[in-house]
């Protein structure tokens, strides 16, 4: 164990320091225990919409089914898309960038550790929020974007609409943090020598990704709140009755929501081009490209917004303009599935699991890729518009893309994490599992939309033939629950008798694995140094790359007296957080006192905060001769 000792400062407040138990979990600031939780919270909030999705298929298995009222029916799918889209997917991949990129760059933590913890705890709570409206009157039944005049006082009075503005407004706080903080530790916090250039392709993808979510994430917030001010102070943005134009919220919302297909994408870009790599022994194919890509991608994913809006009647003008933009956004998309399969070609392929997810990734998103540039025609679209055939597309691309490289991704690097390896037979037989049922859900949809099944539709009439297709795609979801349940099981099965991993079990390219699994919890004995791209591999196989090997973990700086600062842990991130939630419930219920009361206790948390000090405490691992 590393020596320690506490760094002592005079502070207003005494920061804690507990390393194990709960109280560790709800004070840390550490980037791998939050990323932990991101990654467990998700896989929570996606279990809650896996079931409502079942629920929801159960339903259209037959027509005229009567198992769930349309009432319900909405609140499922509005509540299921809001899940996975805020809740689910995209924390995964932030969770992952959480725990990684810190080490990938060679660094020892995020910018700014608390701030980490209170996005992490805005997003947990704000979520957990928006799930007890289903037993305080009734979840959200107004469909993920949450359209206006939907939203209106007049036709929407309960207060499902108030947790959909609240919740997502709450946690879309956290996201920005988390997105600030990933932007200022990229630039600022990576290894000697590690220059933009020779960064890991997922640190850049999350660099991108921060940097869209800084972008996307205001025009949403803007909308929210002029609802909230709709709907509390009675202003009138969005009542029709007063001559509002609703097209407003669907302009402000597809600002944020286009980009947000890509902040869900980019990081399931990086992990496979982080994986494909490693499981072909061989560099990336075309790393710069494939940077520049993600580059012109993020530019263009705000440039695309009206292709959601082609049947609203902006005009040929408008369609026309977007439709283009649409297209030309498919290149340099196209361009890095060129790079991946580039990356295999002639490659010494391993079949891991991990690989597999990543190969069922390229057919599937080829695949959503392809109906995408079919909606992006206003020809089409004006027929496919608000059917299967749209629902069908984008779960090809969010499903077939972020779900199975997460799925994957949690193959990959379960090792690092726990330091134990999951069972490859096991994992196999979920992947086919979940793939075949993946695709057996969603592959019929596309032609129940051709033939006019509308969505976000709770029944249909039989004999219009329609029941075969959705019997199937309903049949999938059992096929693909089987497979989930193996990965479940898999994965407990690894947390508790998986095979000792090692520490760097594929061979693989990144900084992450040239320390222990899991990584001590100041990371790295000595600050590793970086004198090309994969550093690591280029160690380990100097022919390969052209520069002198050097082991990344023995370079380090020189010795510095002082030892490793680690940061103290702090109770105010978790207690702002609770003031923002406690406050907006009072919001929600007009309780003005409640609102008023956890404003001002928001307002101590941030000064406690700010006079709590350096805390924390040194390690010196390198006196009792730790090396990773
Ligand atoms: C893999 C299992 C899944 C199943 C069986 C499933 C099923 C469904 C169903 C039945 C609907 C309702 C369609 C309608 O009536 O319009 C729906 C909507 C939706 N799903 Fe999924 N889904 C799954 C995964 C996902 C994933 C991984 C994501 C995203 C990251 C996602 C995002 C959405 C969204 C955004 C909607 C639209 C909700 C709305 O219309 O407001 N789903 N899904
Ligand atoms: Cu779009």
């Amino acid at each position: 164990m590393a020596t320690s000792a506490n760094v002592a400062r005079p502070a207003l407040f005494v920061r804690p320091t507990w390393q194990t138990g709960l109280r560790s979990w709800l004070t840390t600031v550490d980037h791998k225990k939050l990323g932990i939780l991101y990654i467990l919270s998700s896989f929570l909030f996606m279990g809650l919409a896996s079931v409502e999705a079942f629920l929801m298929r159960l339903q259209l298995m037959r027509p005229g089914q009567q198992l769930v009222s349309p009432e319900t029916f909405n609140q499922l799918f509005t509540m299921h898309g809001v899940t996975m889209v805020f809740l689910a997917i995209m924390p995964l991949g932030i969770g992952f960038a959480n725990y990684f990129v810190p080490l990938m760059i060679g660094g020892r933590d995020l910018a700014f550790p608390r701030l980490n913890a209170f996005g992490y705890w805005v997003y947990a709570l704000g979520g957990l929020m928006l799930y007890t409206s289903f037993f305080l009157g009734g979840a959200p039944d107004i469909g993920w974007t949450g359209y206006a005049p939907n939203t209106s006082l007049s036709a929407n009075p309960g207060l499902g609409v108030d947790f959909y503005m609240f919740g997502l407004f709450i946690s879309g706080i956290g996201t920005t943090a988390t997105a600030m903080n990933l932007i200022v530790t990229i630039i600022n916090m990576r290894a000697p020598g590690m220059t933009f250039m020779r960064m890991p392709v997922f640190v850049w993808m999350m660099l991108i990704t921060a940097f869209m979510i800084i972008f996307a994430f205001p025009p949403l917030t803007i909308a929210f709140v002029q609802v909230i001010l709709d709907r509390t102070f009675g202003t009138l943005f969005y009542v029709p009755e007063a001559g509002a134009l609703p097209i407003l919220w669907q302009h402000l919302f597809w600002i944020f929501g286009h980009p947000e297909v890509y902040i869900i994408i980019l990081p399931a870009f990086g992990m496979i081009s982080e994986m494909v790599p490693t499981f072909s022994r061989k560099p990336l194919f075309g790393y710069p490209v494939m940077i520049l890509s993600a580059i012109l991608i993020a530019f263009m994913g705000f440039a695309v917004w009206s292709h959601h809006m082609f049947t609203t009647g902006l005009g040929p003008v408008v369609n026309t303009a977007f439709s283009l933009t649409s297209f030309t956004i498919g290149i340099p998309t196209g361009v890095k599935i060129f790079n991946w399969l580039g990356t295999l070609w002639g490659g010494n392929i391993k079949f891991t699991t991990s690989l597999m997810y990543c190969l069922a990734f390229i057919v599937t998103f080829t695949l959503g890729g392809i109906t995408g540039i079919m909606v992006a025609m206003p020809t089409f679209d004006a027929q496919a518009h608000d059917t299967y055939f749209v629902v069908a597309h984008f779960h090809y691309v969010m499903g077939g893309g972020a779900l199975l490289t997460f799925l994957g991704a949690v193959h990959y690097w379960f090792p690092k994490i726990t330091g134990k390896l999951l069972d490859e037979r096991l994992g196999k037989v979920a992947f086919w599992f979940i793939v075949l049922g993946f695709h057996t859900i969603f592959f019929p949809q596309h032609l129940a939309g051709l033939m006019g099944m509308p969505r976000r539709i709770q029944t249909y009439p039989a004999g219009i033939g329609l029941e075969v297709w959705n019997f199937m795609s309903t049949f999938g979801t059992f096929i693909m629950g089987v497979g989930l349940i193996v990965f479940l099981v898999n994965v407990i099965r690894g947390f508790r008798s998986g095979k000792p991993a090692g520490n760097d079990p594929w061979d693989a390219r990144t900084l992450e694995w040239a320390t222990s699994s899991p990584p001590p919890y100041y990371d790295f004995p000595t600050q590793p140094v970086v004198n090309s791209l994969d550093a690591f591999w280029a160690y380990k196989h100097p022919e390969t790359l052209n520069v002198e090997p050097v082991d990344p973990r023995q370079a380090g700086r020189e010795y510095d007296a002082h030892g490793i600062h680690v940061p103290g842990q702090s109770w105010y991130p978790l207690l702002a957080s609770i003031a923002i939630v406690v406050g907006s419930y009072g919001l929600i219920y007009d309780n003005w006192v409640l609102a008023i009361v956890s404003g001002f206790f928001f307002i101590f948390t941030v000064f406690g905060w700010a006079f709590e000090g350096v805390g924390g405490h040194h390690v010196h691992p390198e006196l009792e001769g730790e090396t990773a």
